[in-house]
């Protein structure tokens, strides 16, 4: 426990000085405040936004990463972290100790795809590789035992579209980009690897393809550096590319960028990534990155509206949480001060948990005052503390308070519930953590309002 707590301590310490420094109270961006995520590839899946990234250890000062997480939304703001879904274990022949570089998961007959840029002993080094899952939660498995696509200088950044016809492209690449046409397996390709002759002004890496309303996009990492993001069309999906300008311009608050678009529930969508966590702690530029989402909206020439550089208030939320129904506690839209963990026996939780920090969850429907309890599925090993449930802000109106003590240890999971009173309409929730002692207080898996009966 000591080891862990230190650490716990010392990233409390950190996220502090972040939240005081540079968040305002309805700040969004970067999404992810728990981790270090870069590198966003969305999927949109059954009304659900899959957000896969790469992530950046706590303490790299380079690149350091070694998995692929996944975070989920239906709102675009309150997102669940659902773990490490893959890493480089899953591809045992490949370099163990760095270079989980950025990804992307294609679904296809019922199958995930996973695209990652990983590297094998050697030089060159960058080697593309496919792993495969049967649900978008994955654990994903290697595909092939081997790359997919051999080693070479620049073989990085895989982005695949399977086109209306069935046919399916994979394209990548720094400084070049390359294609080739995957087979219907998916796993393997047809043809030469073609290196694109009309390769888009400024492109540098990280291209993300897609199509929309008959016309193809590459969307691209651009400038070096800092990096904006690019973007080219094409009538056809293998090109001639035409550089049609900027989706987000260079800007020297960040080094890198690297697109992933979507549309979702009636808006589009850029995803990137900042370096707002890093820089709050210190100036020391550190490959410690954050992702990041702003909407965009296309012209009806199917050009794209340049967007500002990464707003802290991010995306408006879209649609409202159902607190009647067993929400995670790692469902976030701004948390203070915890962390999440992940193990075998429940998956991700939330932890870190210390007298003062807190999780918001944005846009909570409680209808017509009917919550009358509230439970949490919590466990700890010291004194325990308090969940506070508060409306609005941190410090608004409290509409209930769960006291957890010692359930016999960090891992001994307990269903406790309080009665709750005036909760009505939709408002954001802070669960606020109260706790006399100045360790860890909990351990937080899920929670749920219930109605009275
Ligand atoms: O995250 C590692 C590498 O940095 C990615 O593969 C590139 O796109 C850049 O973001």
């Amino acid at each position: 426990m000591t080891k862990y707590w230190f650490r716990f301590r010392r990233l409390l310490a950190f996220s502090a000085i972040w939240f005081c420094a540079a968040a305002p109270s309805h700040a969004q961006n970067p999404i992810v405040q728990t981790n270090f995520t870069a590198d966003p590839a969305p999927l949109v899946y059954n009304g659900t936004v899959y957000l896969y990234t790469s992530h950046d250890e706590d303490d790299a000062t380079g690149f350091k990463m070694l998995n692929w997480r996944l975070y989920t939304s239906t709102d675009m703001v309150n997102w669940t972290d659902h773990g490490a879904v893959a890493s480089l274990a899953t591809f045992p022949w490949a370099v163990q100790s760095n270079d989980a570089w950025a990804p992307q998961v294609v679904p296809r007959n019922g199958k995930f795809y996973l695209y990652v840029p990983i590297s094998v002993p050697g030089w060159p080094k960058n080697v593309i590789a496919v792993a495969i899952s049967d649900s978008p939660f994955g654990p994903f498995k290697d595909a092939l035992g081997h790359p997919l696509i051999e080693k070479a200088t620049g073989n990085i950044d895989p982005t695949v579209f399977v086109d209306d016809d069935g046919q399916a492209y994979l394209y990548w690449g720094n400084p070049n980009l390359w294609y080739v046409k995957l087979n219907r397996d998916m796993i393997s390709y047809s043809g030469d690897i073609v290196q694109i002759d009309s390769k888009p002004q400024n492109y540098q890496e990280g291209p993300w393809f897609y199509k929309r309303n008959g016309r193809y996009y590459m969307a691209y990492a651009s400038h070096c550096c800092p990096e904006g993001i690019g973007y080219a069309m094409s009538s056809h999906p293998t090109g001639p590319w035409e550089y049609k300008g900027m989706i987000m311009s260079p800007d020297k608050r960040s080094s890198g960028n690297h697109p992933g678009i979507i549309d979702f529930k009636g808006a589009s969508y850029v995803f990137g990534f900042n370096y707002t966590l890093n820089f709050a702690a210190t100036e020391t530029h550190r490959e410690r990155r954050s992702v990041t989402v702003s909407k965009f909206t296309y012209n009806a020439d199917g050009t794209i509206t340049e967007v500002p550089w990464w707003n802290p208030e991010g995306v408006p939320q879209v649609g409202t949480l159902n607190p009647f129904t067993r929400v995670e506690a790692e469902t976030i839209a701004w948390e203070s001060g915890v962390r999440t963990a992940q193990s075998d026996q429940i998956g991700v939780y939330v932890t870190g948990i210390a007298n003062g920090s807190y999780i918001r969850v944005r846009g909570v429907d409680f209808g017509n005052n009917q919550a009358s309890s509230f439970s949490a599925r919590v466990a700890s090993g010291s004194q325990g503390g308090t969940i506070e449930l508060h409306l609005d802000n941190s410090d608004g109106p409290v509409i209930g308070s769960l006291a957890v003590l010692n359930t016999g240890g960090w891992f001994a999971w307990k269903t406790l519930s309080a009665p709750v009173s005036g909760a009505a309409g939709v408002h954001d929730l802070y669960l606020v953590f109260k706790g006399a002692s100045t360790g860890q207080l909990l351990n937080f898996d899920y929670w749920k309002f219930n109605r009275q009966r």
